[in-house]
């Protein structure tokens, strides 16, 4: 696994370089809208630590993470009006990771409707 780059996009949101549309922040943890969303309101929660992914992050930071994705889901799911969401997390180029701070996609779904490619 390559070392963690402060330079990758995530890292620049964080620290406020690149804009984003929050969704929720915390002292550990971050959430905003994906620039290219497979569905309405799919959201991106990263941890505030330097992780490149889920085998670069220590049990107490992951298990906060996943805290939040766990109370944000349904929030997110509620106020769309959506009736499910998936919940999904790449690990590494080949499994389609395409940038290399640890995020937990977010996705809310409703019946019949299809995810944008
Ligand atoms: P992946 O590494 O495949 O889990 O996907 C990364 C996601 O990050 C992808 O859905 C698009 C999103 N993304 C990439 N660059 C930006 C950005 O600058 N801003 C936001 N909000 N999302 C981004």
């Amino acid at each position: 696994m390559a070392a963690y780059d402060d330079d990758n996009i995530f890292a620049k949101i964080l620290r406020g370089e690149i804009p984003s549309f929050k969704v929720y922040e915390d002292d550990r943890s971050f959430a905003f809208l994906d620039i290219m969303p497979r569905s309405r309101g799919h959201t991106l929660v990263i941890p505030k630590v330097k992780a490149t992914d889920l085998t670069d992050i220590g049990h107490d930071d992951l298990a906060n993470l996943m805290s939040v994705v766990q109370a944000l889901s349904p929030k997110i799911r509620d106020a769309l009006g959506a009736e499910g969401f998936m919940i999904q997390q790449f690990n590494g180029a080949a499994a389609g990771q395409t940038v290399f701070h640890l995020h937990i996609h977010i996705i809310p779904r409703w019946e019949g409707e299809s995810l944008k490619p």
